[in-house]
Protein backbone atom coordinates (compact mmCIF):
# COMPACT_ATOMS: atom_id res chain seq x y z
CA UNK A 1 0.00 0.00 0.00
CA UNK A 2 1.35 3.35 -0.82
CA UNK A 3 1.75 5.85 2.02
CA UNK A 4 0.69 8.80 -0.50
CA UNK A 5 -2.64 10.52 0.85
CA UNK A 6 -5.66 9.23 -1.56
CA UNK A 7 -7.41 12.33 -3.48
CA UNK A 8 -11.00 12.10 -3.67
CA UNK A 9 -12.68 13.54 -6.52
CA UNK A 10 -16.28 14.91 -5.56
CA UNK A 11 -19.58 17.30 -5.16
CA UNK A 12 -20.73 18.27 -2.04
CA UNK A 13 -24.00 17.16 -3.08
CA UNK A 14 -23.15 14.15 -4.91
CA UNK A 15 -24.88 11.31 -2.65
CA UNK A 16 -22.19 9.18 -4.42
CA UNK A 17 -19.59 10.36 -3.04
CA UNK A 18 -21.20 10.57 0.16
CA UNK A 19 -21.15 6.85 0.75
CA UNK A 20 -17.45 7.07 -0.44
CA UNK A 21 -16.46 9.96 2.06
CA UNK A 22 -18.56 8.38 4.91
CA UNK A 23 -16.45 4.98 4.65
CA UNK A 24 -13.53 6.87 4.45
CA UNK A 25 -14.26 8.98 7.54
CA UNK A 26 -15.42 5.83 9.21
CA UNK A 27 -12.22 3.97 8.71
CA UNK A 28 -10.07 6.85 9.62
CA UNK A 29 -8.54 7.38 6.20
CA UNK A 30 -7.16 10.99 5.24
CA UNK A 31 -7.81 12.22 1.92
CA UNK A 32 -7.25 15.24 0.24
CA UNK A 33 -10.70 16.34 -1.06
CA UNK A 34 -11.11 17.56 -4.90
CA UNK A 35 -14.44 19.43 -5.72
CA UNK A 36 -15.65 18.48 -9.38
CA UNK A 37 -18.48 21.22 -9.64
CA UNK A 38 -21.39 19.22 -11.16
CA UNK A 39 -23.40 21.84 -11.73
CA UNK A 40 -20.91 23.97 -14.18
CA UNK A 41 -20.26 20.57 -16.18
CA UNK A 42 -16.81 20.06 -14.93
CA UNK A 43 -17.43 16.35 -14.86
CA UNK A 44 -17.60 16.15 -18.36
CA UNK A 45 -14.41 18.44 -19.24
CA UNK A 46 -11.37 16.14 -20.90
CA UNK A 47 -9.07 16.69 -18.52
CA UNK A 48 -11.69 15.01 -16.01
CA UNK A 49 -13.01 12.33 -17.90
CA UNK A 50 -9.72 11.18 -18.94
CA UNK A 51 -9.40 10.28 -14.97
CA UNK A 52 -13.21 8.73 -15.01
CA UNK A 53 -14.49 7.81 -18.00
CA UNK A 54 -18.27 7.39 -16.79
CA UNK A 55 -17.74 11.28 -16.27
CA UNK A 56 -19.53 11.44 -12.56
CA UNK A 57 -17.99 11.48 -9.72
CA UNK A 58 -16.73 10.53 -6.89
CA UNK A 59 -13.10 9.38 -8.21
CA UNK A 60 -11.22 7.66 -5.92
CA UNK A 61 -6.88 8.02 -6.44
CA UNK A 62 -5.47 5.30 -3.49
CA UNK A 63 -2.26 3.25 -3.12
CA UNK A 64 -1.30 4.20 -6.95
CA UNK A 65 -5.09 3.14 -8.33
CA UNK A 66 -7.33 4.97 -9.89
CA UNK A 67 -11.33 4.15 -8.96
CA UNK A 68 -14.07 5.18 -10.63
CA UNK A 69 -17.68 3.22 -9.27
CA UNK A 70 -18.75 4.19 -5.66
CA UNK A 71 -19.28 0.59 -4.66
CA UNK A 72 -16.07 -0.83 -6.02
CA UNK A 73 -14.48 1.93 -3.93
CA UNK A 74 -16.45 0.95 -0.71
CA UNK A 75 -15.38 -2.72 -1.74
CA UNK A 76 -11.92 -1.86 -2.22
CA UNK A 77 -11.19 0.17 1.20
CA UNK A 78 -13.09 -2.63 2.34
CA UNK A 79 -10.76 -5.23 1.47
CA UNK A 80 -7.49 -3.32 1.91
CA UNK A 81 -8.14 -1.78 4.88
CA UNK A 82 -10.43 -4.25 6.82
CA UNK A 83 -10.30 -2.35 10.13
CA UNK A 84 -13.21 -1.21 11.66
CA UNK A 85 -15.53 -3.28 8.55
CA UNK A 86 -18.66 -2.12 6.62
CA UNK A 87 -20.15 -6.01 6.59
CA UNK A 88 -20.74 -8.20 8.98
CA UNK A 89 -19.44 -11.58 9.59
CA UNK A 90 -22.43 -13.56 8.99
CA UNK A 91 -22.60 -14.53 5.12
CA UNK A 92 -26.01 -13.89 4.98
CA UNK A 93 -26.01 -11.07 6.15
CA UNK A 94 -23.44 -9.73 4.37
CA UNK A 95 -25.93 -11.00 1.66
CA UNK A 96 -28.48 -8.48 3.18
CA UNK A 97 -26.53 -5.85 3.23
CA UNK A 98 -25.16 -5.73 -0.49
CA UNK A 99 -28.91 -6.15 -1.54
CA UNK A 100 -29.55 -2.95 0.41
CA UNK A 101 -26.67 -1.66 -1.70
CA UNK A 102 -27.76 -3.23 -5.22
CA UNK A 103 -31.58 -1.25 -4.53
CA UNK A 104 -30.19 1.90 -3.63
CA UNK A 105 -27.12 2.18 -5.85
CA UNK A 106 -29.12 0.43 -9.07
CA UNK A 107 -32.62 0.60 -8.54
CA UNK A 108 -33.20 4.33 -7.12
CA UNK A 109 -29.47 6.89 -7.70
CA UNK A 110 -29.51 6.20 -11.26
CA UNK A 111 -33.32 7.23 -12.48
CA UNK A 112 -33.16 10.07 -10.79
CA UNK A 113 -28.97 11.50 -11.53
CA UNK A 114 -28.34 14.62 -13.38
CA UNK A 115 -27.95 13.19 -16.58
CA UNK A 116 -31.55 11.24 -16.24
CA UNK A 117 -33.28 14.46 -15.16
CA UNK A 118 -31.28 16.86 -17.84
CA UNK A 119 -32.83 14.80 -20.37
CA UNK A 120 -36.32 14.29 -18.85
CA UNK A 121 -36.04 18.00 -18.81
CA UNK A 122 -35.10 18.64 -22.48
CA UNK A 123 -38.10 16.07 -23.67
CA UNK A 124 -40.40 18.26 -22.09
CA UNK A 125 -41.13 16.05 -18.92
CA UNK A 126 -41.33 17.10 -15.14
CA UNK A 127 -37.94 15.93 -13.65
CA UNK A 128 -38.75 16.90 -10.08
CA UNK A 129 -41.82 14.88 -10.70
CA UNK A 130 -40.04 11.61 -12.00
CA UNK A 131 -37.05 12.24 -9.44
CA UNK A 132 -39.58 12.09 -6.64
CA UNK A 133 -41.53 8.96 -8.00
CA UNK A 134 -38.31 7.13 -8.22
CA UNK A 135 -37.45 7.96 -4.84
CA UNK A 136 -40.74 7.11 -3.37
CA UNK A 137 -41.21 3.91 -4.85
CA UNK A 138 -37.80 3.08 -4.28
CA UNK A 139 -37.97 3.89 -0.42
CA UNK A 140 -41.38 2.21 -0.05
CA UNK A 141 -39.45 -0.84 -1.31
CA UNK A 142 -36.39 -0.34 0.55
CA UNK A 143 -38.64 0.08 4.05
CA UNK A 144 -40.98 -3.30 3.34
CA UNK A 145 -37.73 -5.65 3.02
CA UNK A 146 -36.06 -3.81 5.81
CA UNK A 147 -38.95 -4.27 8.22
CA UNK A 148 -38.78 -7.89 6.89
CA UNK A 149 -35.15 -8.42 8.60
CA UNK A 150 -34.72 -5.27 10.80
CA UNK A 151 -31.02 -5.85 10.61
CA UNK A 152 -28.62 -3.09 12.67
CA UNK A 153 -25.66 -3.38 9.94
CA UNK A 154 -23.93 -0.36 10.22
CA UNK A 155 -23.27 0.06 6.22
CA UNK A 156 -26.92 -0.49 5.96
CA UNK A 157 -27.58 2.70 7.94
CA UNK A 158 -25.00 4.37 6.36
CA UNK A 159 -26.18 4.15 2.91
CA UNK A 160 -29.78 5.12 4.40
CA UNK A 161 -28.85 7.62 5.90
CA UNK A 162 -27.19 8.93 2.48
CA UNK A 163 -30.39 7.89 0.67
CA UNK A 164 -31.90 10.61 2.95
CA UNK A 165 -29.40 12.97 1.79
CA UNK A 166 -29.97 13.07 -1.49
CA UNK A 167 -33.98 12.48 -1.37
CA UNK A 168 -33.65 15.62 1.16
CA UNK A 169 -33.46 18.49 -2.46
CA UNK A 170 -36.81 16.76 -3.64
CA UNK A 171 -38.27 16.41 -0.31
CA UNK A 172 -37.63 19.81 0.55
CA UNK A 173 -40.03 20.90 -2.36
CA UNK A 174 -43.02 18.81 -2.10
CA UNK A 175 -44.62 16.62 0.16
CA UNK A 176 -43.25 13.34 0.02
CA UNK A 177 -45.95 10.28 1.19
CA UNK A 178 -44.02 7.65 1.98
CA UNK A 179 -47.28 5.92 3.29
N1 LIG B 1 -22.39 4.23 -10.69
C1 LIG B 1 -21.73 5.44 -10.28
C2 LIG B 1 -22.70 6.60 -10.39
C3 LIG B 1 -22.04 7.92 -10.05
C4 LIG B 1 -23.01 9.08 -10.22
O1 LIG B 1 -24.14 8.92 -10.66
N2 LIG B 1 -22.52 10.26 -9.84
C5 LIG B 1 -23.33 11.45 -10.01
C6 LIG B 1 -23.36 12.25 -8.72
S1 LIG B 1 -24.12 11.32 -7.43
C7 LIG B 1 -22.70 12.33 -11.08
O2 LIG B 1 -21.50 12.46 -11.14
N3 LIG B 1 -23.55 12.91 -11.95
C8 LIG B 1 -23.07 13.78 -12.97
C9 LIG B 1 -23.93 13.75 -14.21
O3 LIG B 1 -24.97 13.08 -14.22
O4 LIG B 1 -23.52 14.41 -15.19
C10 LIG B 1 -21.21 5.30 -8.85
O5 LIG B 1 -21.88 4.64 -8.03
O6 LIG B 1 -20.12 5.82 -8.56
Amino acid sequence: MSSEKPILNSFYRSSCSWRVRTCLNWKGIYYEYCPVNLLEGAQKKEEYSEINPYKFVPTLKIDGNVLTQSVEILEYLEETRPEKPLLPTDPYKRALVRSLVQVITGDIQPLQNMKVLQYIESTGGNKNEFAIYCITRGLKELRSNLRKHLINIVLAMKLLWQIFVFCRRFIMQTDLELT
